[in-house]
């Protein structure tokens, strides 16, 4: 199988490469912009592998997409613009990338009759919920600019199956965390700042609760879907790990060594998502379980920064 990655140079993406060229004998054909999220990095070690290609490129470049799906037999679209904070400055380059490049993708994938369009989503299309989990057919309720442009991205994706009978599946993930993330994101950026005795800015009060998964554990679910899931269908993907952003932040302060004077609390998020969580139940029924623990991942995620 020929599988295009596209965003195959940051955090997820190159992950999922890795994963695929470690697990699979499929060639994988990689394209990325190389945004400031992206890094050549992220692929040392495959990017002379025999069974894959790295692309320099947009997903906005119709002529070049055009290109490259006809090359390939299955599409997994990770490119994003990806962090929440830099959404709430400036929502253009989100609107762009996010929404009329999964477009692009999916006119390509129409064009040259892919066989499977993975679309990967994310759990904050649900917006926020106080108790219980969100199932796959609950409503979508994005409450900050990024969210709101990968929901846009999801349904325009689940529309293209309706209407045109394109396979599209669509993962929503929970947060991931590991090797290869920017520092942009709160683990990486606590283990590095703990590490360097540096303050660690907790938005509000650090009540936030995010659902965490190892980001092994989400390549392993990408790969299922892409084998066994159903066109038209979505596929939530969680851990089922839940931890408030203070006791995130006491876990780092535990595994790297730092105080706990460094926490400041400092002005919140606007629109702060107040907790995420996800019912797994669909995904689980394709054999897919997570393997890692929290406490394993986050030792594994500090020796890789530190
Ligand atoms: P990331 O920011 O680390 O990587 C995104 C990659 O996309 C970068 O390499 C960047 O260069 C590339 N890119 C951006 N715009 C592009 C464009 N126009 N054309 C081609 N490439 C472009 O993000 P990530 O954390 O790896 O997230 C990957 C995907 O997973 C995203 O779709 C994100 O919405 C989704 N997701 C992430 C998480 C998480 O916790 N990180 C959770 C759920 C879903
Ligand atoms: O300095 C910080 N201080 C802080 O308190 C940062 C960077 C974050 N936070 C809080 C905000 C969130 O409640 O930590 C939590 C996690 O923040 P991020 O790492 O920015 O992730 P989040 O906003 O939850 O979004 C992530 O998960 C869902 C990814 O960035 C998204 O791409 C994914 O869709």
């Amino acid at each position: 199988m020929r599988v295009l990655v596209t965003g195959g140079a940051g955090f997820i993406g190159s992950n999922f490469v890795h994963h695929l060229l470690e697990t699979t004998n499929h060639r994988v054909l990689t394209l990325d912009a190389l945004t400031y999220a992206g890094t050549t990095e992220n692929l040392s070690g495959v990017l002379d592998h025999d069974r894959h290609r790295f692309v320099e490129g947009d997903i906005r470049d119709e002529e070049l997409v055009d290109e490259l799906v006809e090359a390939c037999d299955v599409i997994v679209n990770f490119a994003a613009e990806s962090h929440v904070d830099r959404s709430i400055r400036d929502a253009e380059p989100f609107v762009e990338t996010n929404v009329d490049g999964t477009r692009t993708l999916l006119d390509a994938a129409l064009e040259h009759d892919i066989d499977r369009f993975v679309q990967i989503s994310t759990d904050e299309v649900y917006g926020t919920i106080e108790s219980g989990s969100f199932g796959e057919d609950d409503p979508l309720n994005p409450r900050n600019p990024y969210s709101a442009t990968k929901a846009g991205a999801d349904l325009l994706a689940l529309s293209y199956y309706t209407t045109h009978d394109l396979p599209v599946m669509v993962t929503r993930s929970s947060n991931n965390y590991g090797p290869r993330q920017h520092r942009e994101k709160l683990i990486p950026k606590f283990i590095t700042r703990a590490a360097a005795g540096e303050d660690l800015p907790l938005y509000g009060d650090g009540s936030n609760v995010r659902e965490w998964l190892y980001v092994k554990d989400n390549c392993r679910a990408v790969k299922s879907v892409l084998d066994d899931g159903q066109p038209g269908e979505v596929y939530n993907i969680g851990s089922g790990t839940e931890l408030t952003n203070l006791e995130v932040t006491k876990q780092i302060l535990d595994v790297v060594g730092g105080s706990k004077d460094q926490i400041e609390f400092v002005e919140d998020r606007p629109g702060h998502d107040q907790r995420y969580s996800l019912d797994t139940t669909k995904l689980r029924s394709l054999g897919w379980e997570p393997k890692w623990e929290f406490r394993d991942g986050l030792k594994a995620t500090r020796d890789y920064y530190l």
